[in-house]
């Protein structure tokens, strides 16, 4: 059966802020003052997804979370009123207010790992939405992301869901940003390739000195394991700690993979060669890599401009797109070096760059926004088909987000009351449109 690769990109949410959340990620640490505009940043989205949708590429939606987050709000302790919750908490605990208002479900590369039927031992796809335990602003969202994941891909016949792992970092898990998936062709075995930060439970593997790894080796493991993947088909590597150091958070800012190509930097991994050799083995010999030398583009290039964090695409036509953020063109070795591999002899064949800055200045570029999902044409027919991106959605959406959401948010609009009852207000359209049901903890009480 044909088999293709959807995109599940995040809508990004009415809150949408910058709040300096996310220790080890230098963009979200270097606009923790700035002010957002959340309007602009989901308009920014949308048209990414649109423009793929246009050049025929299976592309779908994810809804965003419900935020303030009142009910972890209320689990700290703050009580009364909605009002008075949002006020204590400003007054008492600003930083954790901020948390609780974070639209980061965004990213939503992080929202799971995603195995395809080909690779799994019952021919369903298997979903794991990831534990996010290192940040507190991102360990609030998997019981959300399940529920919404569980909307969208509801056919119990086709779809497998787990629930998140153990919520301690001994189980790490960041999901499809640190996980991916190779093959030939969509619809046949592929090779599952889980990158890890650090070990919790084996000191004999180093770990990065500055700033955290957030995804352990044994998280994923227990992914695989749940996901039923054979061992001759799994690959595990060690991001290397000193790029974790350099302020590689998510393997997706150092490395992106498709079908058969693995680009990335030559710093990537721990033991780089034998993590190729691997993966080739396991392809069954033919694999091929494209490997940026630190002499062209700098892992500091790198995590500046997002050159990683770019979508590598098979288009229908069966030309390679690499989709990539508007940082790369200001970034000159960047840039020198992309339109090299576009006119070269290289697996790259054209490049899109995209107006993302809302969400970059969090730390958060093109393969940050989006969830793979690889699906047969009976899981394509038995998805939510609300959630399709169409043009007629695409319409639908960006007239939502015109009426609903502002174009600015500073740290004092946080515990503004409005702000919480026009981000419910659009949410619960958001499910109609989408044909959800009730997955927001506001709807459920
Ligand atoms: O987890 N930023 C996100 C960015 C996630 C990017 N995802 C991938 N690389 N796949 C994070 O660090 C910043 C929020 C703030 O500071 O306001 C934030 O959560």
């Amino acid at each position: 059966m044909k088999a293709f690769e959807a995109n599940f990109d995040g809508l990004v949410g009415p809150t949408h802020n910058y709040s300096g959340l996310s220790f080890g990620n230098v963009a979200s640490e270097n606009n923790g003052a700035n002010a957002s505009n959340p309007k602009l940043a989901a308009l920014q989205g949308l048209a990414k997804m649109k423009a793929l949708h246009d050049m025929g590429m299976v592309q779908g939606v994810l809804a965003p979370q419900e935020r303030p987050d009142l009910f972890t709000l209320r689990r700290l302790g703050f009580t009364g009123s909605d009002a008075e919750v949002l006020a204590q908490a400003a007054k008492e605990a600003p930083r954790i207010l901020a948390a609780c208002c974070s639209a980061s479900s965004m990213w939503t590369a992080n929202a799971a790992t995603v195995s395809p039927s080909a690779d799994t031992a019952d021919g369903k796809v298997h979903f794991t939405p990831a534990n996010l335990t290192n940040k507190f602003h991102r360990s609030i969202e998997h019981e959300t992301t399940g529920r919404i994941l569980q909307a969208t891909f509801a056919d119990e016949n086709h779809f497998a869901h787990h629930p998140a792992l153990p919520g301690v970092e001994h189980f790490g898990d960041e999901g499809a940003a640190n996980h991916t998936r190779f093959c030939h062709e969509y619809g046949e075995q592929g090779v599952e390739f889980f990158v890890f930060g650090r070990s919790a439970f084996d000191s004999r593997y180093p770990a990065p000195k500055k700033y955290p790894a957030r995804h352990t080796l044994e998280a994923s493991q227990a992914v695989a394991r749940s996901h039923g993947l054979s061992n001759s088909h799994v690959v595990y590597a060690q991001q290397h700690p000193d790029v974790i150091d350099a302020g590689v958070f998510h393997n997706d800012v150092i490395a992106v993979g498709n079908r058969d190509i693995l680009f990335c930097h030559e710093q990537a991994f721990l033991d780089q060669a034998a993590v190729k050799q691997q993966l080739t083995d396991a392809m069954g010999g033919s694999f091929r890599v494209v490997e940026v030398p630190a002499s062209r583009v700098s892992v500091d290039d790198a995590v500046q401009s997002y050159l990683f964090n770019s979508q590598l695409l098979s288009l229908p036509d069966g030309r390679t797109l690499l989709v990539i953020p508007e940082e790369c063109k200001n970034n000159e070795r960047v840039w020198n070096y992309l339109t090299e591999l576009e006119s070269g002899d290289s697996p790259i064949d054209e490049l899109k760059v995209f107006d993302l800055k809302q969400s970059m200045s969090n730390g958060g570029g093109p393969a940050c926004l989006r969830l793979r999902v690889a699906m047969n044409e009976a899981e394509l027919a038995a998805f939510n088909p609300a959630t399709r991106m169409s043009d007629e959605l695409f319409t639908t959406l960006n007239s939502w987000v015109e009426r609903h959401y502002r174009d600015r948010i500073l740290d004092a609009d946080l515990a503004d009351p409005q702000l919480l009852i026009e981000s419910r207000t659009a949410l619960d359209e958001l499910t109609q449109i989408l044909k959800l049901g009730s997955v927001y903890p506001f709807q459920r009480v």
